[in-house]
């Protein structure tokens, strides 16, 4: 298969005054574009060709580290999209998965802050996340284009802390830009969809 580009789950204007229009121009219409391209690119004649995504992002880790950073990239970003909508954020968890939140990782709040913990964290570029791992809720963070899939996890909520996620709205306020992710943006129901799917 060959990578592309999808269309935004909303209008670029949609998530303001959170992310703006500007931002999701740059950040979806160049930014992972770019990825896309790239990522064909490398992959053209390389022993991953035909192969999915998940596997081209956990067989080129450390391997084939360009094929991989504009491949795991294009997997973070599929799924970035999709975890935010407008008017998302606050505790509008999904029973199921707000227990199992509460059970791995002590509350709702306490998963928050960690959460924001992991993005401030993270020195440079790179992402935060939750995933499951061994049938447990985790928080994580990654480098550059890495995600716990490479790391024996299945995600299931990330936040991307590359400058170029939140440098036009917040500057340099990276915790900002991930409290207002987490209060108004998170869509949850997709984050339960990834749960119930990495529960399997
Ligand atoms: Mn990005």
């Amino acid at each position: 298969m060959s990578f592309s580009l999808p269309d935004l789950p909303y209008p670029h204007d949609a998530l303001v005054p959170h992310m703006s229009r500007e931002t999701l121009e740059y950040h979806h219409d160049k930014h992972h574009l770019a990825y896309v391209n790239n990522g064909n690119n490398l992959l053209k004649g390389s022993e991953w060709e035909g192969k999915s995504l998940e596997e081209i992002v956990k067989g080129s880790f450390g391997k084939n580290a360009g094929l991989f950073n504009n491949a795991g990239q294009h997997y973070n970003h599929l799924h970035f999209w999709k975890w935010m909508k407008p008017g998302g954020g606050g505790d509008k968890i999904p029973g199921k998965l707000q227990k199992q939140i509460e059970a791995d990782l002590g509350s709702v709040a306490k998963m928050k802050e960690d959460f924001i913990q992991a993005g401030v964290t993270q020195f440079g570029s790179g992402w935060s996340w939750l995933a499951v791992k061994d049938g447990k809720i985790i928080v994580s963070k990654t480098p550059n284009g890495e995600s716990p899939l490479v790391h024996g996890a299945k995600p299931i909520l990330g936040c991307d802390v590359w400058e170029h996620s939140y440098y036009i709205d917040y500057r340099n306020r990276r915790p900002d830009y991930l409290k207002a992710f987490l209060d108004h943006l998170v869509n949850w129901d997709y984050v339960a969809e990834m749960y119930e799917a990495a529960s399997k």
